[in-house]
């Protein structure tokens, strides 16, 4: 397995790009359908590996990496593996220490508090040398996966990541991180750039290490509004995605399809579909109908599920997932929940999920 973590060419041949497809507007049968945090706490096998090994260690030793990232893969009949890894691995890497909390989550030990902390930031990291195992981890799972389906890499985005740093850990208000936006604005800035800096030589890392695909977790845009989010995050998703694209054209390597999720964010989902990715994903507080016609059909949409639907009845689950999917229609959509799986799921409800989400599908694209 070591040898394999740097064996960045003769990947095996994919036998399901149906999701590289319908994120570059092809016309496909079926519905493609992955769900975001697929390798987590909701699947047994997942827990025996983390009762095993502390998170870190886990998203830092390639094997064990690739192992959680194909576990779903291996019950699921899903259409994309996501690397098992975490957005906060970025300011890990700038050189924030963070610790897990269990029933918290992740902790950053000294959060940064004032725009003189910003000096205590480690600058132009070298990102092969600080996040090389994540970059080992995709490569090794790109082998394993033997073609099945494709790989998807991934980071958070600037805003989210700058509020993790400054608030410790995750918060229902994220006023601390707030109040830098007010007080402190170009100190906010010069953090933000920062942060697209080193988010951008993460992404193409991770194409060259042999990511088919990359979403942006804007998980905390909600929280800005509509102005705030313009101003703070908008513009640096957008240099993102221009950014990651321009250096993968350059460095000769395939320019991937891209996906923007910005939770909360239904307010600017017409301006989102204009900053160059390829799909915008969404959570489930907007309306399928709604969203499409905010989006139109240029852009791929992906979503919405509420996670909490997984806990209904069958016979509801499959109505919400039928009127989803009829709303959203049977193309340029890949269908997912709305946000992550929660640890309480039943892997079973999700099973049904992608079945169903398959087979109404093919049932409407046959009409
Ligand atoms: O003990 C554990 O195993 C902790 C649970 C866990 C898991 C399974 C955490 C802690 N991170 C992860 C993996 C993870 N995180 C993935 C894996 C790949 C997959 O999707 O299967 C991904 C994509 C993430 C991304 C992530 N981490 C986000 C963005 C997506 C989202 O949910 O909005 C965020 C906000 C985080 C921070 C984070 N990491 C973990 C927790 C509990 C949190 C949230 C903290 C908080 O806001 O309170």
């Amino acid at each position: 397995d070591q040898d394999l973590c740097k064996v960045r060419d003769h990947y095996p041949p994919l036998k399901n790009d149906l999701i590289l497809r319908v994120a570059r507007g092809q016309h496909t049968e079926v519905i493609p359908v992955w769900t975001m945090r697929q390798a987590g706490r909701y699947l047994p096998e997942f827990r025996e590996v983390r009762s095993q090994n502390d998170f870190f260690t886990v998203c830092r030793t390639p094997s064990l990496a690739c192992e959680v990232t194909l576990q779903p893969i291996r019950r699921f009949n899903l259409d994309a593996a996501i690397i098992f890894s975490d957005i906060l691995v970025v300011p890990q890497a700038l050189g924030m220490n963070i610790e897990m909390i269990p029933g918290k989550g992740p902790i950053f030990t000294s959060p940064l508090e004032s725009p003189d902390d910003l000096k205590e930031l480690d600058r132009n990291i070298d990102v092969d040398e600080r996040l090389g195992y994540v970059f080992d981890a995709i490569t090794l799972t790109r082998h394993k996966l033997k073609g099945q389906v494709p790989l998807i890499g991934f980071a958070g985005g600037p805003w989210t990541l700058m509020a993790y740093m400054i608030e410790g850990g995750g918060s229902s208000t994220m006023s601390k991180a707030k109040k830098w936006l007010y007080r402190y604005e170009e100190a906010s800035h010069q953090l933000l750039r920062l942060l697209v800096d080193v988010i951008v030589e993460y992404l193409v890392g991770q194409v060259k290490a042999g990511a088919q695909l990359l979403q942006v977790f804007e998980s905390h845009a909600g929280i800005l509004g509509p102005d705030m989010f313009d101003k703070y995050s908008l513009t640096y998703l957008q240099q993102i995605c221009q950014k990651v694209k321009h250096n993968l054209e350059a460095a000769k390597l395939e320019v991937v399809p891209m996906i923007v999720f910005a939770k909360g964010a239904h307010y600017a989902l017409h301006q989102l579909s204009n900053i160059g990715y390829d799909v915008v994903g969404m959570d489930w507080t907007i309306d399928p109908e709604v969203a499409r016609n905010k989006i139109g059909h240029e852009v791929t949409i992906q979503g919405n599920l509420d996670p909490c639907t997984l806990y209904a009845s069958k016979t509801e689950l499959e109505e919400k997932i039928q009127k989803m999917v009829k709303k959203f229609g049977a193309q340029r959509y890949i269908a997912n929940l709305g946000h992550g799986i929660y640890p309480d799921a039943e892997p079973a409800q999700l099973d049904f999920f992608v079945r169903t989400v398959h087979e109404y599908s093919k049932k409407l694209t046959n009409t």
